[in-house]
């Protein structure tokens, strides 16, 4: 199904907001920003901001992180029309997660759109981050794989993650997944460990190509880090992955 008819059918307003915007941009392309300074992510948002439907932040590696690079990125977002996904990776009870959620010096809540957790915990972890995310409208991805090898996230565990998500479809909005686990249209499926070809890092992180991710596991947005970051020209290397996640979207709706 396509983007646009899925945006129509979701009541969740951030992924109505995605869906929609990856239909006009013409892009399910995530940058996953792991930078450490405020003007590498400030650059990577505007040089790269055009190509992509989601920045992915952590933002608690920033060394010089204030309240002003907020202030700046969310210029940027409206600037180059993208949505923000702040990597957090949730994994407490629900008391602590909704402090984690919307206090200490990040606030995420104020300016994340969307957000991540593990299901480690039990559906409590669901429930905490939906009393803060849910009045402000924005949308929680459950972890249900890994990319990493030796991942635990695998058989009974990402099954369960599945009922928990189908449990709370006003929220969550969509898995951290390797492929497509239902076929709910209104579940967004986002795959990180994405490179032009498949390999490795020295630290367990595994590679497979926009192609293989979009057409064969039918996921639907491609996160990439390393593989744009890092090359001689990133806005050029962004493009290629842009066109690699459309060509393959196109190729099977
Ligand atoms: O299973 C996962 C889940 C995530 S969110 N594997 C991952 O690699 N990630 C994140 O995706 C990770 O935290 C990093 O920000 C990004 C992958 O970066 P790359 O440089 O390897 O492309």
């Amino acid at each position: 199904m396509k983007y646009k008819q899925r945006a129509e059918m979701c009541a969740n307003p951030t992924a109505k907001k995605l869906l929609e915007l990856m239909n006009e941009k013409q892009t399910n392309l995530a940058l996953a920003a792991d930078v450490t300074t405020k003007k590498e992510l400030l650059e990577i948002a505007d040089t790269l901001g055009p190509e992509i439907c989601v920045l992915k932040t952590h933002i608690d590696i920033i060394g010089d992180f204030d309240s002003d690079l907020i202030i700046q990125l969310q210029r940027l977002s409206e600037k180059h029309n993208f949505l923000f996904f702040e990597d957090r990776k949730f994994a407490d009870i629900g008391n602590t997660v909704m402090h984690q959620y919307q206090d200490g010096i990040y606030h995420i809540a104020d300016w994340a759109h969307i957000v991540n957790a593990h299901t480690v915990p039990g559906p409590g972890i669901i429930d905490g981050l939906k009393e803060v995310g849910l009045p402000k409208g924005r949308g929680l991805l459950l972890l249900a794989e890994m990319s990493s090898k030796g991942a635990l996230a695998s058989g009974a565990y990402t099954e369960k993650t599945i009922k928990m998500a189908q449990a709370n479809k006003d929220f969550v909005v969509g898995f951290i997944t390797m492929r497509q686990l239902i076929d709910d249209p209104c579940f967004i499926n986002f795959t990180p460990g994405v490179q032009l070809a498949q390999g490795a890092d020295a630290l367990g992180q595994q590679y497979n190509t926009p192609e293989n991710v979009i057409a064969k596991q039918k996921s639907d947005i491609i996160i990439v880090g390393r593989g744009i970051y890092k090359a001689a020209d990133p806005v050029a290397e962004a493009k290629k992955y842009r066109e690699a996640g459309w060509k393959a979207y196109t190729s099977i709706i």
